[in-house]
C-alpha cells in the first residue's frame, strides 16, 4: 500500500503536521504559519532566478519550480509550516487554450482575451489536464522530495469567477468591467463558462493530491468585486462545485481527501456563513474581518461542524478552521508595529484569533514584492511567540 501515492493520507512520513491537524479543527500548541506568494519577488534569490527565466519557464520547469518553492523554507528554516508550490492560477486558462504572458513590471496579459460568447468556443473542448499542466505534478513530486517531510506541500488553483475575469479582462483589472458585463448581459453562457472552468480546477485539483499536494487551496482573488447577490449567482456555486468535486472525484479512487482552503478575498463581510457551509475546512480570511467574529459567524453557521460526508479530513463533523489575516501593508512599518499588530491577531480579548478554535496564521492576502525579507522574518517568529503564549493561557 505504501508503494501507492495514491492511498497515502496526508501526514504520512512528515515531521510537522501543525498546519494539517489546525485545518481539521484541531487546538494547536501553537498556530502554524505560512505566507500567500511565499515564494515570489520580495525574495532576492527569487529575482535573481528570474533574471535569467522567463515566469512561465519557472513555472513549466519543474526543476526551477521545485527550487523557487523551497526558497522560503531554507530561507526561513523551522519557522514557516507549510511550502506551497510555485505556480500561477493563470496555467488554467493556458490548459484551456488561451496564450497567457507575464509582462515585466505589468502583470499577466493575454493577446486574445475571450470579448464575445461565441469566443469560448476557441477554448479546448475537452482539456486533458495531465497533458497540459503535467510539470506541475512533476514539481510537486520533486518538491516532495526535496521537503523530505520536513514541512507539507500545498496544491492551489484560481477559482472560476477570478479566472474568468483575467480570461475576459486580458491581465489585471480595476473595475472589471468588462467581466461584469458578460455576467450581466450573458448569465446563462457565463454559467457555462464557469462550470467548465471549474470542471478542470477539479481535475487539476486532484491531479495535484495524487502527485503529493497535501493540503490545497483555491484562490477567489476577485470574490469581493461582485455583489453579494452576484457572488452567490457566480462564485460561491463553483466553489461549491470544486469542494464537492475533488471529494467525490478522490473517493472514487480510495484516495484520501486533503484539507480544503477557500480564500473568497473580499466576500466574507457579507457571505461568510454561505462559505463557511461550502464544503471547506478551512476559510481563510482577509483583513477586513475581525477575527473574533469570523470565530462566532463560522460556529453559528456550522453547529455540528463541518457538514461533508466521505473520505478525508477526519471524514465529517470537524470544526471549520480559520486562516489569515493580517493586512499585508503591516509588513511595511516596521518591527515594532508588526509585532504590536500580531499579538493584537492573537489574543482573543483584542479581538484576535484567541485560544479556541483552529486558526493558520497567514496575511489577509499575499506578501507584497517592496517588503524586506527580514520583516517577514520577524512576522513568522511574532507568530511563533505569541500564538503559542496564547494557546498556553
Ligand atoms: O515577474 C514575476 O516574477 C511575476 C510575479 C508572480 C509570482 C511570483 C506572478 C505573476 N505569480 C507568481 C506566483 C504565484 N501566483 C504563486 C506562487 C506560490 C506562492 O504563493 O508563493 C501563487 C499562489 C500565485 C497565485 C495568483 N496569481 C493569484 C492569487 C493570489 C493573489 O495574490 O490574489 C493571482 C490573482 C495571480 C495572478 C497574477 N500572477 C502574477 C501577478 C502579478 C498576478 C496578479 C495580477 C493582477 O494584479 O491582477
Amino acid at each position: 500500500k505504501k508503494s501507492n501515492p495514491e492511498c497515502r493520507r496526508p501526514e504520512e512520513g512528515l515531521q510537522n503536521d501543525l498546519i494539517l491537524r489546525a485545518a481539521r479543527g484541531e487546538e494547536t500548541e501553537r498556530a502554524p504559519v505560512w505566507v500567500m506568494r511565499q515564494a515570489g519577488r520580495y525574495l532576492p534569490e527569487f529575482r535573481q532566478l528570474r533574471e535569467k527565466h522567463e515566469f512561465f519557464e519557472c513555472c513549466r520547469t519543474p526543476a526551477l519550480a521545485a527550487e523557487i518553492t523551497m526558497q522560503p523554507i531554507r530561507r526561513y528554516a523551522g519557522l514557516l509550516d507549510a511550502a506551497i508550490i510555485f505556480s500561477d492560477i493563470l496555467v488554467i486558462p493556458q490548459a484551456m487554450g488561451l496564450v497567457v504572458e507575464m509582462l515585466p513590471q505589468k502583470g499577466p496579459h493575454f493577446p486574445d482575451p475571450l470579448v464575445e460568447p461565441s469566443d469560448v468556443e476557441r477554448l479546448r473542448k475537452k482539456v486533458d489536464v495531465e497533458k497540459e499542466l503535467g510539470y506541475v505534478y512533476e514539481a510537486i513530486r520533486q518538491t516532495r522530495r526535496l521537503l523530505d517531510g520536513q514541512v507539507p506541500l500545498i496544491g492551489f488553483c484560481g477559482a472560476p469567477w477570478t479566472l474568468m475575469a483575467y480570461m475576459i479582462e486580458g491581465g489585471g483589472s480595476r473595475g472589471f468591467e468588462k467581466a461584469k458585463k458578460w455576467l450581466f448581459k450573458h448569465p446563462e453562457q457565463s454559467k457555462e463558462l464557469l462550470e467548465r472552468i471549474a470542471d478542470v480546477c477539479i481535475d487539476f485539483l486532484v491531479g495535484q493530491v495524487k502527485a503529493g499536494a497535501q493540503l490545497l487551496q483555491v484562490f477567489d482573488s476577485w470574490a469581493g468585486e461582485l455583489s453579494p447577490s452576484d457572488f452567490r449567482t457566480f462564485s460561491l456555486p463553483y466553489l461549491r462545485q470544486i469542494a464537492s468535486g475533488v471529494r467525490d472525484a478522490l473517493s472514487r479512487t480510495s484516495t484520501p481527501c486533503v484539507p480544503l482552503i477557500c480564500f473568497a478575498k473580499g466576500a466574507l463581510g457579507h457571505s461568510l456563513p454561505e462559505v463557511a457551509k461550502s464544503g471547506y475546512d478551512v476559510v481563510a480570511l482577509d483583513w477586513l474581518v475581525e477575527p473574533s467574529v469570523a470565530r462566532r459567524v463560522v460556529e453559528l453557521a456550522n453547529p455540528g461542524g463541518n457538514s461533508y460526508k466521505g473520505l478525508g479530513a477526519n471524514e465529517a463533523g470537524h470544526k471549520i478552521a480559520l486562516q489569515g489575516n493580517m493586512d499585508p501593508s503591516i509588513l511595511y512599518a516596521g518591527k515594532e508595529a508588526i509585532e504590536r499588530e500580531v499579538e493584537k491577531m492573537c489574543r482573543a480579548r483584542k479581538g484576535g484569533f484567541g485560544g479556541q478554535g483552529a486558526w493558520i496564521a497567514n496575511l489577509g492576502h499575499g506578501i507584497t514584492p517592496g517588503v524586506d525579507p527580514e520583516d517577514l522574518r520577524h512576522f513568522l517568529k511574532c507568530i511563533h511567540k505569541y500564538s503559542r503564549e496564547v494557546a498556553g493561557q
